[in-house]
């Protein structure tokens, strides 16, 4: 049905905006924007098996009107329409700085608590967090209450790890904010070492 359609768009526009603008020959700005008339024109189909080609801008309105973690913004610039992720890039070609609002104070978070796997835990601990694949380290801005589903983490992480924002500021680790309210660190080099962590 219509739901499963618009879904379908979403979870499509996820990879393209985060993982696939290069490989794809995207122009891709450096905030993470591409028109929305320049994706209508890939050549790919989504998940329900309908082409890309055959949804129109209403649909992508609708889409990112419904994602559940408020995954992509719009902007409308010179009668243009424009689409970004708002986090959870592995593409190089968006700049934290651009894409990214940077936190200044601790004061202006109240929680900060990366969400992950017992079985990851161990290693965590050995070689901090790391960014692995994505351009960042994932934290979420508030707890999940009663399954909840939260910008920043998965629905299923049994490991909470918080961060401790004042030290990390202090010795000059940058943290962002992403437009849904996601806090994103390229730590140092890519890794967030656990003398950062303030609980587990
Ligand atoms: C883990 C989803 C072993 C890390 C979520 C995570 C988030 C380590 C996985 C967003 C490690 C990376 C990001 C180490 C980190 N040893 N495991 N040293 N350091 N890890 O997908 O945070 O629905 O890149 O804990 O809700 O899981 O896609 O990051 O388990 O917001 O919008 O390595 O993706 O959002 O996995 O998820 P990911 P993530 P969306």
């Amino acid at each position: 049905g219509g739901k499963d359609k618009i879904d379908a768009l979403g979870r499509l526009l996820t990879r393209i905006l985060r993982h696939m603008a290069t490989e794809l020959n995207l122009n891709m700005r450096s905030d993470g924007y591409v028109k929305v008339e320049d994706l209508l024109k890939l050549n790919l189909k989504t998940f329900a098996n309908i082409p890309l080609r055959s949804h129109t801008v209403d649909d992508i309105k609708e889409a990112v009107r419904k994602d559940n973690k408020q995954r992509f913004s719009l902007l409308e610039e010179n009668g243009m329409l424009l689409i970004r992720a708002n986090q959870g890039h592995t593409v190089t070609t968006v700049e934290s700085e651009s894409l990214l609002k940077q936190i200044l104070s601790a004061d202006e978070v109240q929680v900060c608590v990366h969400g992950t796997y017992k079985r990851n835990l161990e290693s965590i601990l050995e070689s901090g967090l790391k960014r692995m694949k994505r351009l960042h380290v994932h934290f979420s801005s508030g707890l999940p209450t009663d399954g909840e589903v939260i910008s920043g983490m998965r629905r299923d992480v049994n490991i909470l790890i918080f961060l401790n924002v004042k030290k990390a500021l202090e010795e000059g680790m940058k943290l962002y904010i992403s437009d849904n309210k996601v806090i994103l660190t390229e730590g140092f080099d890519g890794v967030v070492p656990i003398k950062y962590f303030e609980k587990i």
